[in-house]
């Protein structure tokens, strides 16, 4: 369990921004930082846990199933946004008990089998327990997105004792990276659903996706063929 008391000022339960006692402010936005600290620490954990498969794989077999790590703290907006959407409280303890997606991890492979191999070497090591997986690569977003999402919870040892840390992992081929990246700026945050010609930008969009899907197959199948000759 975590080691901070919260303290959520008795007027206003929606959020410590709001208290007017200083005291508790300070109090509560220490919490925050301290939460944040452990979050960065959670993504050090996973990190290292991913940047070790990578390691043994290159000098098993000469190659490396990970392109790239890259990682992310959830904003105080994008934090304090989604609380709001589902009507959560804006506090370091509702942060810790409702919030999955603090500490992002996403892990760019190579290939599409590479992505399920990462996926179950992880989920078999015995301190990390696999809480909710969304498999978009089976069951894409009807706009075309693809990706698979773990949700995970790990222990990360502080010095007051260990902390059960939740963070997503999402893992994807290069491709499907270089799609949702795009669709992330262009669309996912900017709200450009009212703006004229959204739909024909939404078909050329998914397009692009199914095009990058092709691309991955085929790329999946020349990976095979190699692999019947040389361990790959
Ligand atoms: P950011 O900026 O990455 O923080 P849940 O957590 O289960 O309540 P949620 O958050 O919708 O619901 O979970 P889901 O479906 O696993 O998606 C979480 C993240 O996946 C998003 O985070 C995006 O990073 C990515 N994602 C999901 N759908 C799309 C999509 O259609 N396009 C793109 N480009 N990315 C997507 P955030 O919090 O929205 O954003």
């Amino acid at each position: 369990m975590m080691n901070t008391q919260i303290t959520i000022p008795e007027e206003n339960h929606s959020s410590w921004l709001n208290t007017p006692d200083p005291k508790i402010f300070l109090e509560n936005a220490e919490k925050f930082n301290n939460l944040m600290m452990m979050y960065r620490c959670t993504i050090r954990e996973i990190q290292t846990k991913l940047e070790v498969l990578d390691d043994e794989f290159s000098v098993q077999y000469k190659r490396n199933p990970i392109s790239f790590i890259k990682t992310r703290i959830k904003s105080p907006q994008s934090i304090y946004r989604k609380l709001e959407k589902n009507g959560y409280d804006f506090t370091p303890q509702s942060i810790h008990d409702h919030l999955n997606d603090v500490a992002g991890i996403r892990v760019v492979c190579a290939f599409v089998d590479d992505i399920y191999t990462i996926a179950d070497l992880l989920a078999s090591q015995d301190d990390i327990t696999v809480v909710n997986i969304k498999d978009y690569i089976k069951n894409p977003k009807p706009n075309g997105y693809r990706s698979y999402h773990m949700i995970v919870e790990i222990p990360i040892f502080f010095s007051k004792g260990k902390t059960p840390m939740r963070a997503e992992i999402q893992i994807r081929t290069n491709g499907m990276d270089f799609w949702a990246t795009l669709e992330h700026q262009l669309r996912y945050k900017q709200g450009i659903e009212k703006m004229d010609g959204y739909e024909i930008i939404s078909e050329e969009l998914l397009r692009c996706a199914k095009s990058m899907h092709n691309m991955d197959n085929e790329m999946q199948s020349i990976k095979n063929k190699i692999g019947q000759f040389h361990d790959i």
